[in-house]
């Protein structure tokens, strides 16, 4: 991992000089029959092709999923990284009247849907050929392949940043989601005050636990800047807006939570989503 930090420094540099030596070696092959038939030539035919889509701006990422789902995540973040996507708008099954009807929107239990994700959730990937679930992961992984600085420059920073990807999805999403339910989500006669009270009292310590890394690490949770450690955890916080008791306990995650709602791509993706049917 000390080598990727280098690499990455290197990348604009890269970034300039690829698409002349691919060219190269592509004219090289074309010119020669007997290059033509070597791997490594046919390799660097593809990286060329798949370099030329890239910078033509066509997708070689699909995400899987509406964005009112923790697709907004990934989405989120392609925004931030300015990485092109095609969305497949999945809906979640429990959301339709009757999923099975004919005519049906494509959902989480549509078969087409479960050949890419046999767990029947959103959202997935599909990225040159590799398919991912599980948001946290998917981002975990767009941001390290894709996201220059908003992903770790070396294997302590990859180690922190799993690390809250995992804090939040154990510590804080079980009752953050709870809240959200039963303070906001459900239809008001199936809250209960009591889960809600229960989810608020059992986010207590998690809370002090962030507010300490966040005030003791000047605002962001892995190496003095924003990174997909925040973007990560501030999607899984979101959930507990609905207990503003938490906030005003946890100055330093109010603010954190507020500068990540206040950046372009947070704010693009969540204009997209108040546009999509509740
Ligand atoms: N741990 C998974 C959870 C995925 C998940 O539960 N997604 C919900 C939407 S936010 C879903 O697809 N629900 C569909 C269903 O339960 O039918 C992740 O973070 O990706």
């Amino acid at each position: 991992m000390a080598g990727r930090s280098s690499l990455r420094a290197m990348r604009p540099l890269v970034l300039a000089l690829l698409p002349l030596a691919l060219s190269v070696v592509s004219d090289a092959a074309a010119a020669d029959p007997t290059l033509r038939i070597t791997t490594d030539t046919v390799e660097y035919c593809a990286a060329r092709r798949s370099f030329a889509l890239w910078r033509a701006g066509t997708p070689m990422l699909t995400i899987y999923g509406v964005h009112r789902s923790r697709a907004s995540r990934t989405i989120w973040l392609a925004y931030e990284i300015g990485l092109p996507f095609r969305q497949v708008p999945v809906i979640q099954a429990y959301r339709l009247a009757d999923p099975d009807a004919p005519g049906a929107p494509l959902h989480t239990r549509s078969p087409e849907f479960l050949r890419i994700n046999p767990n029947g959730h959103v959202p997935s990937i599909e990225d040159d050929g590799l398919v991912l679930h599980e948001s946290l992961a998917i981002n975990l992984y767009l941001a390290k392949q894709y996201g220059g600085a908003l992903g770790p420059a070396d294997l302590a920073e990859d180690g922190r940043m799993t690390m809250w990807s995992l804090w939040a999805a154990t510590e804080a999403e079980p009752h953050a989601l709870q809240v959200l339910y039963h303070r906001a989500g459900k239809p008001p006669a199936e809250r209960d005050p009591a889960v809600a009270q229960a989810a608020v009292e059992a986010l207590r310590a998690p809370f002090a636990v962030l507010d300490r890394a966040l005030t003791g690490a000047g605002g962001f949770l892995v190496g003095g800047r924003f990174t997909v450690a925040d973007l990560n955890v501030a999607e899984v916080v979101r959930y507990a807006l609905p207990a503003p008791e938490l906030f005003e306990a946890a100055p330093s995650v109010r603010a954190w939570l507020a500068a990540c709602h206040q950046r372009p791509a947070f704010r693009r993706m969540m204009e997209e989503r108040d546009r999509e049917p509740a």
